[in-house]
């Protein structure tokens, strides 16, 4: 007989109580993001028919041009999460600064803060290749009623409360953590509802998948090009493969599925890493660790990184355990 379909909705209902500080606010707040995601993706999927693509003309904090969808993506998050008055301060890739919410309310009582990317791999869109949303979710330090402070958005990954993102592909799916698993929900574009698809979803403890930019290859630290000749030789029956779309949400989703490990390390082009810590890796890892592997940028955990500024990159090494921990070896030894 065929399984009820539950929907996102009922399931953020049914699960409320198995959250340490059941409130539910962080309730009211994955409802808002599921309803943003809606409604970005009803105008991702529409890029190629529109003329929305393409340089909005603004150039974000890290010096790149932002696309038409990015700005989008960025206004329909900042305006739900606002609108709904549910969290108290939101930090995004896109703005230079994080915003306070209810700063002159002093009666309000939202302790959430939201941290998002919200299209990431944006450079993607054009050639109508997936891009996603990532989000992380944190329990403001600050008293409550008072203005956050930039306190509150540099906490340790490993104080995120959930964290999540949508992935814009074949199909749309939202996959997030509230510290109890991994499940993902794939969206119903005939009736817009998410569905449970990917109930404790798990990265594989071994896989065959690397995914890297090898155009950057020399520009490697050591460890990270033997790591990859170790994937490469044909010795001791170790069939890897080569996969990497550009778009960290989708290559992090495959490899969740599959078995893979993702790899952005530093190099002269980026002497830190590429990718945000607070934006990307924090939530990426808070996902991995929650599904059976592990984030790291190359040393140490990528949860216990103290961050010091909002924009900061790291190296980010993330996927299932034995591969990420092999690629670690090699680091060490190199
Ligand atoms: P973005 O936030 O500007 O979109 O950059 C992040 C993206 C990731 O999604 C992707 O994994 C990586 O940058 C790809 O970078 P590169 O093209 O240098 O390989
Ligand atoms: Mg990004």
């Amino acid at each position: 007989m065929a399984q009820k379909l539950q929907t996102l909705g009922e399931f953020i209902i049914e699960n409320q109580s198995s959250f340490q500080y059941s409130s539910g606010e962080l309730s009211s707040l994955i409802n808002s993001i599921r309803l943003a995601a809606k409604v970005v993706n009803h105008e991702v999927n529409k890029a190629g028919l529109v003329d929305i693509i393409g340089a909005a003309g603004d150039t974000n904090i890290q010096g790149e041009d932002q696309q038409k969808l990015d700005v989008y993506a960025n206004d329909k998050f900042i305006q739900t999460l606002t609108n709904r008055n549910i969290v108290c301060g939101i930090a995004s890739e896109e703005e230079d600064d994080f915003i306070c919410i209810n700063s002159q309310d002093e009666n309000h009582q939202n302790k959430y803060i939201v941290l998002i990317d919200p299209l990431d791999g944006s450079s993607n869109i054009d050639v109508n290749v997936s891009v996603g949303t990532i989000f992380s979710i944190y329990r403001r330090i600050t008293p409550v009623g008072t203005p956050v402070q930039l306190e509150d958005f540099l906490q340790k990954g490993s104080e995120q409360v959930a964290a999540g993102y949508v992935v814009y592909g074949t199909s749309t799916m939202l996959v997030y953590t509230t510290g109890d698993g991994v499940n993902g929900f794939t969206l119903n574009p005939a009736i817009g509802s998410f569905y449970l698809s990917h109930p404790r979803m798990e990265f594989p403890v071994d896989g065959n998948i690397y995914s890297v930019n090898e155009g950057n290859y020399f520009d490697f630290p050591q460890g990270i090009k033997n790591y990859i000749k170790y994937c490469q030789k044909e010795e001791d029956d170790r069939p890897y493969t080569s996969r990497y779309i550009g778009s960290l949400v989708s290559d992090f989703h495959r490899n969740m599925i599959k078995g893979g490990i993702y790899m952005y390390p530093q190099g002269s082009k980026n002497p830190k890493g590429k990718l945000r810590l607070l934006y990307e890796c924090n939530p990426m890892a808070y996902l991995a660790e929650q599904a059976n592997g592990i984030a790291s940028d190359g040393f140490k955990r990528i949860m216990d990184i103290q961050p010091t500024e909002l924009h900061q990159r790291v190296p980010f090494i993330c996927g299932s355990k034995n591969m990420v921990e092999k690629a670690e070896e090699f680091m060490r030894n190199a």
